[in-house]
């Protein structure tokens, strides 16, 4: 059977895949990122605000927890107290790993290369001895406009942010003025609760002071008034999903205050407002607190635990990411058993080339197109560019493998069935999970 422009042959899949996931808009399931009226500290034509929360530039790319980690394994603790790293101003920070990272030192893990990436991507050399020409360039740049520019160049046409229910900043910025905070319809806001499970007595004291009925025992009307609060939240910031992350000791069922809360008030809010809820689990908080946020760990969930919650509320969808490795593949198969379980990312010390590859390749054997297989977790708007150039060439590298398996099969894989598929695990999956 001679083929066509539609069926092409099996030596030109390969190339026709990879452009097809290089030029399809992608919706970004889980972010830090967040627009203007967040307030940002640099920028043309802005006010600067120190305690904006829109992270972007050279100094915030540089600075990025996962550099600050990497920086100080380059120097002993005699030669660099930590302390002492953190008494640094961030642009002083920023020069010291510049220069231990980048000049004195190859930038080949994956946090450097993305700087790298990004540098290069933005049309800038990244050979520069120090930051000042970046700085420089930078600084010419509004924050509009450079949103524009780094959507366009990491092809990314929806952000999901993260709105931490318990940042005080953030709050007084939704109550002031929330239809501000909602006006670029290219970030999607999330309702972020960490706390209601993970620490109730915290959230228990906040929301008392917050004006509503709570106990720390639960008693009273104390899960009702939860889910006052979570209707007029998720209302107020028009949340897409609402998300927690949890402890790799957690479990369900389990008779906890923070389960309690989970089933009784959370769960029955998501079914209300027909939201998901994400559960990002696998987090030690602070494994080594002198590093701050760079100080967080891993440790493996409990499956066993995800997959009772999806049995015993099926009428929640539940957006899953898991923090260990040794996770993904009961992760997989756990979604084959329960239809309202969607798997989502190569979250944080996942997010690197070799596991994307593994753990892309177990999803699609398992689950097909059924799964968003990245999210960025971008905190600086830039690194949209390198996440996202880097995880698509492997995506891609992934499906090309599997169209030439399936050809090798006798199936004939065509050029709209491809793009049909490729739309659908970079932006359509998640569109079809969230209140899109
Ligand atoms: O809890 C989370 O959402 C994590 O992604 C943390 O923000 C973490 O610090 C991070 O930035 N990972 O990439
Ligand atoms: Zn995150």
């Amino acid at each position: 059977m001679n083929s066509t422009s539609a069926n092409p042959p099996a030596s030109e899949i390969g190339p026709l895949v990879r452009r097809v996931v290089a030029e399809t808009p992608v919706w970004d399931l889980h972010t830090h990122l967040f627009p203007p009226a967040f307030g940002t500290p640099i920028g043309r034509g802005v006010a600067p605000d120190s305690r904006g929360l829109m992270l972007w530039g050279i100094d915030e790319l540089v600075t990025y927890h996962y550099l600050i980690a990497e920086v100080l394994r380059e120097l002993s603790a005699q030669e660099l107290p930590t302390e002492r790293f953190w008494s640094l101003s961030q642009s002083e920070q920023a020069d010291l790993i510049w220069q231990k990272l980048f000049v004195e030192s190859t930038p080949l893990s994956e946090a450097r290369r993305g700087v790298v990436t990004t540098l290069t991507r933005l049309g800038l050399d990244p050979h520069e001895p120090t930051l000042d020409g970046y700085r420089k360039w930078f600084a010419a740049q509004s924050p509009a406009e450079q949103i524009d520019r780094v959507l366009g160049v990491a092809g990314v046409e929806r952000v999901t942010m993260t709105n931490e229910l318990f940042d005080a900043g953030e709050r007084a910025r939704w109550l002031a003025d929330p239809a501000a905070l909602r006006a670029d319809k290219r970030f999607i806001p999330v309702l972020r609760f960490d706390a209601l499970v993970v620490d109730w007595p915290r959230a228990c004291a906040e929301l008392r002071s917050w004006g509503y009925r709570v106990q720390e025992d639960l008693a009273g009307d104390t899960l009702a008034e939860v889910g006052r609060l979570l209707d007029e939240w998720i209302e107020r910031i028009g949340a897409a999903y609402c998300a927690m992350s949890l402890p790799p000791a957690w479990r369900y069922p389990a008779p906890t205050p923070g389960n309690r809360i989970l089933t009784e008030a959370i769960l029955p809010a998501c079914e209300r407002h027909g939201v998901a809820q994400a559960l990002m689990i696998g987090v030690t908080r602070a494994q080594n607190p002198a590093l701050r946020l760079a100080g967080d760990s891993l440790g493996a969930a409990d499956m066993d635990s995800v997959a009772a919650l999806c049995r015993d509320f099926p009428d929640v969808n539940f957006l899953v990411t898991l923090l260990a490795r040794e996770n993904q593949h009961a992760l997989a198969v756990t979604a084959r058993k329960f239809r309202n379980l969607l798997p989502f990312g190569c979250w944080w010390f996942l997010n690197n080339p070799s596991l994307i590859s593994e753990i892309t390749r177990m999803r699609i054997e398992l689950l097909g197109t059924s799964v968003v297989p990245q999210h960025s977790d971008c905190r600086v708007l830039e690194q949209l560019i390198y996440k996202w150039d880097h995880s698509r060439r492997i995506i891609g590298d992934v499906l090309v493998e599997k169209y030439a398996d399936l050809t090798a099969a006798g199936w004939r894989c065509e050029e709209p069935a491809i793009r049909k598929d490729v739309q659908r695990l970079l932006y359509g999956e998640t569109a079809r999970w969230l209140r899109a």
